[in-house]
This record gives C-alpha cells, structure tokens and sequence, in this order.
C-alpha cells in the first residue's frame, strides 16, 4: 500500500467514526423526543430519562444519596438528571461510532438500552402498568432504525448487484471494505436524513414537552379554585417577642418559596384536587373511609404553627422549616373510622401513609392520637398546599422527622404493625422510629466571618419540636456556656430563636451552641451521622476577629 492510500485510508477510518458517533447522537436524540411524545399518553414520569433517574434514586444506598442531598441540596435532582444526560451522550456516541463499523450491532445496542429504560419504568413503586414501558421501548426502536439507516448511508456506493451480496455479507467483513473505500459514500443522503431526523426530532420532542406540561393544568385549576375556610380552631398568635430583631437570624415563620424541599420525586405530582380521594383501611378500622378534598374541607379544621425537619439535615443544616398550616386533625379522623391507639388495645401500633408517586411512610398510631396536633395538612402558610410541598394533601406530625411522618401527596393510610411493614426509608435502612433530635444552630455570623472587636451578636434558632425548648447556651472556644436570650415561645411544636452578646476580643475564635428541652435533657456533644435518625452534636462556626 502506497503513503498515499494509507493516509486516505486513515481518514476514511475517521470519516466513518465521526459521522458514525453524530449518527447515535441522533439516534440517541431522536429517541428521547420519541419517548417523550409516548409518555405524553402514557405518563411524564414514564419518560426513560425520569423512570431511569427515579430507578437510580431507589436503587442509591442511603448513604450516598445522604451525600448527594447533602452537596447538591435541593439541586440534587437536576445533577442527577444531567448526570444521565451525560451518560446517555457518551453512550450515544460509542454506539454510534461502534454501528459505523458493525450496523446490526451498534443498531441492536440502541435497543437493549430501551429494554433497561423499559425496565425502570416498570419498576417504579408507582408504576401500575407495563405501559410505562412504551415510552422508551418505542424510542428505542425510532432510535435503532434511524441509526441504521443513517450508518448506512456511510458506505460506499456500489452497483446494485454488487449492493446485494455486500448486504449479505458478514458485518466484519463488510467494515473491513467500508474502510477501505474511503469515497463514493452517500454524502447527500447522509446530511439529507441528518437534518430532517434532527428537525423531526426537535418538533417531536416539544410536541411532547408541551403535551406533557399541559397534564398538570386541571391540578392547577383545581388548586386556583380552592378557598380555604376559616378554621374551627385558630393557631393563637404568634407572640410579639417570637421574632427577634436580629439582622441575619432565621425568620420565625419560613415562606413557602424559601421552605426546604426533600422527596423522591424527579417529575412534582400534579393532582388534580377534584377527584383526589382518601382511603384510610386495615387493621382495626371498623368504618373503612373513601374522603374527597371537599369532605375534609367540611370537617372542623385546625390552624398550627409546626416546625417541620428532616432526618437528613447536618447538624448546622438548612433543612428544616417552620409554616402555619391548616388541616384536619388525625386522630379524630382515625377515632371516626374506628381506630384506637395500642395503648387503648388497638391492635395496629403503625400508620401507613402512601403517595400518588408510590413514597410510604409509617408513623407510630400511638403519637398520631396522643393528643399532639398531627393533621392531614391542606393549607400552608394561609394558602393551599403548594404543588412541591404535596397538594392537595399531606401529613405534618409535630415532634417527628418528616420521613417518618409528613407523606405528601398523600392517598392512602393503612393501619398496620411494625412487624408487618417495612414502609420505603426502613427498607433503605432508615430507623422505624424516629422523632426530632433536640437541635441548635447559628446563623450570625457565618463561618469565616470577619466581625470588629466589641459587641458581636451571635443568633439562630433552636428546635425540639412537641418537648419544646428551655435554654439555649454559647459558649466561646473552651470558655464556660453562657445563657443565650430567648426568644418568646410559641408553641413546643416549634423553634425558638435566640441570640447572645458575644465581647469579641480579636483573633480566630470557636462559637459553639447547644439546646437544653423542656424534659431537661441537654443536646448532646456526640456527633452522629444523619443515618439512621439523624445528625447529632453541637454546631459550631469559627471566625476572626479584627
Ligand atoms: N410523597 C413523598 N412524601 C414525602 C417525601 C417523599 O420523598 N415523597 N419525603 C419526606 C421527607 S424525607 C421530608 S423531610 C418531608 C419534606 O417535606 P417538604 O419537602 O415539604 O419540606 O416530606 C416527606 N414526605
Ligand atoms: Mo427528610
């Protein structure tokens, strides 16, 4: 072989494996806007990038995914969806570059990945149908045959009859002889169906965004709809004192916009509040009950100022929040359906409560009817439960983490044991039980301040929500703990800010915090990991005064 024709053949070998690896970029491109035209029948959660992002979040040990919510916050989601994306490209690209040389292969490739994104689907908790299969499996199969197509306009032209026992052919050896016509290939059919796939593609895909935004609207009419009545019995008034003037102190109510959000969900259940329904079933429960979002606003409503935390917060972490919801009280719809507690001999010690996207969580039946304000919550903050915070209706019970309590989009609740069912954290190895570890943090100033010398006002909040805090102290690198001021107390169901006159002298300094509760128990020094019932050990900020 002459310099010449070896040069021509390494170009050829390129030429195939570019336009081969733009090929599956199309393919792979083609695939997912047919997948999301499919899963605007089906359902936006079928989507395979959503199902394989929800498998993925199912399938993720506890303590990564503690680390992702702990790195990327409330972000989580978008990184672990670009993060598929990105996958999807290279994938894309390798099968693409791979059907260049061996077209069923490469073309056969694309399929198995709508077989696995098929899979995910079905495989979600609350995936009902095998339906939820389509969306990839149909984008897949669009996918595959227009790489195959598209790889074999890369080949070398040839005379009919010499066409046919090329197709005949062993695919090695037929790479073997497209890489050594490195000319005559089908440039204009290539970029032809090229750009026709990608503009049929594009429109696909927002024909199917479009279609799949739209699903929600009935939800949203039914939440523009809703005026939620005055309740029976109103939160009494915060007190004046509750809200300390501390620039940079956490504001004693949280609006809905700045509220924490943690749940499962990559796709925020849109329900449409009209035709929710509410089963409350099992163990000891004498009068089965089906309610509707009307029937619950016509029962006497309760109005609570309730702290809510997650299990996953660090300590110092923002992951917890304090809203004036409005809602029905739990245990007298439990009492009503026949249910008691275990201490009353009813023979269910767990409550069940399942979501629309197939989350359970279970609660101890004893502290949902001890008396505490646990409710089936409608209202947050005077307006219906915001979309990401679980409308029409979800759980809040004051004094326990949420993943053991606070099941938004809710639209079961089950009366069980402990010993029967594992609810989806415990089976991720969370605790059964869990309430609110007695918590304190600061806010001002933040880590790596830079304060003047003189009075430095040092501030934050504390919380043990239904034992109620009693004393918060500061103490000053290995100094004494001083009594911080409190601010007045609300309720025991919610946090209590407190601030504390630091003389700064200059140099770097430690701040530490720690809560007493009203059981007198002082919040522990020792520091646990958020898994299995959360993050104990006190918060502490370090600055520099100068
Ligand atoms: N359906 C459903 N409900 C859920 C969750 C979830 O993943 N899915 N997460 C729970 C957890 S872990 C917490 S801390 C709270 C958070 O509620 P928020 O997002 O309204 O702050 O919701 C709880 N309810
Ligand atoms: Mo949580």
């Amino acid at each position: 072989m002459s310099e010449e024709a070896k040069t021509s053949r390494r170009t050829g070998v390129w030429r195939l494996g570019a336009l081969g690896a733009l090929s599956g970029l199309l393919a792979g491109y083609s695939a997912l806007a047919t997948a999301e035209l499919t899963s605007a029948a089906v359902r936006p959660e079928s989507s395979p990038v959503i199902a394989v992002g929800g498998a993925a979040i199912d399938r993720t040990p506890a303590a990564v995914k503690d680390w992702a919510i702990q790195h990327f916050g409330t972000n989580d989601k978008l990184v672990l969806q670009l993060g598929i994306l990105a996958v999807l490209t290279l994938l894309a690209l390798a099968l693409g570059a791979l059907a260049a040389r061996y077209r069923r292969v490469g073309s056969a490739g694309v399929l198995v990945f709508g077989v696995v994104g098929g899979f995910a689907a079905t495989s979600r908790p609350d995936s009902t149908s095998i339906a939820d299969a389509l969306p990839s499996v149909a984008g897949a199969v669009v996918g595959a045959g227009l790489l195959y197509y598209l790889v074999g306009r890369l080949r070398p032209r040839r005379t009919p009859t010499a066409a046919q026992t090329h197709d005949e052919a062993h695919e090695a050896h037929e790479a073997e002889e497209a890489t050594e016509e490195e000319t005559g290939w089908d440039r204009r059919g290539f970029i032809v169906a090229a750009t026709a796939a990608a503009a049929a593609s594009t429109g696909v895909g927002l024909l199917g965004r479009s279609l799949n935004g739209a699903q929600g609207q009935d939800a949203v009419a039914s939440r523009n709809q809703i005026r939620l009545p005055v309740p029976a019995s109103a939160a009494s008034p915060v007190p004046k004192g509750a809200a300390l003037r501390v620039k940079d102190v956490t504001p004693f109510m949280t609006p809905n916009q700045d509220f924490y959000r943690v749940d499962t969900a990559l796709v925020v259940p849109k329900v449409d509040a009209t035709s929710w329904r509410l089963r409350i079933h099992g163990k000891g429960v004498t009068r089965e009950a089906t309610l509707s979002f009307a029937d619950l606003l016509r029962m006497p409503l309760i109005e609570r100022n309730i702290t809510l935390a997650c299990v996953s917060n660090e300590v110092g972490g923002p992951y917890v929040g304090n809203a004036r919801w409005i809602g029905v009280r739990l245990a007298d719809l439990l009492a009503q359906c026949g249910v008691e507690p275990p201490s009353k001999g009813g023979p269910a010690d767990q409550l069940v409560a399942r979501s629309v996207d197939g989350m359970t969580i279970g609660s101890p039946v004893e502290d949902v009817m001890d008396g505490r304000d646990a409710m089936l919550a409608l209202g947050m903050n005077g307006e219906p439960l915001p979309f990401a915070h679980g409308f029409p209706v979800r759980m809040v019970v004051p004094g326990l983490f949420g993943f053991v309590s606070a099941c938004k989009w809710i639209q079961d609740i089950e009366l069980t044991t402990f010993d029967d069912y594992d609810p989806y954290w415990v089976k991720r190895d969370w605790a059964r039980k869990a309430p609110v570890k007695t918590q304190s943090r600061i806010d001002t100033p933040k880590p790596f301040a830079r304060p003047k010398e003189g009075t430095v006002t040092v501030a934050g909040v504390a919380w043990a929500q239904h034992r109620g805090i009693d004393k918060v102290e500061v103490r000053v690198d290995n100094g004494p703990w001083r009594q911080a001021d409190l601010a007045a107390e609300d309720t025991r169901d919610t946090w209590r800010q407190w601030s504390f006159p630091w003389k700064a002298t200059s140099g770097g300094h430690t701040v530490t915090v720690r809560a007493t509760d009203r059981t007198g128990e002082i919040q522990t020094e020792q520091r646990t990991r958020t898994i299995p019932d959360g993050a104990s050990g006190w918060h502490s900020v370090v600055v520099t005064v100068d």
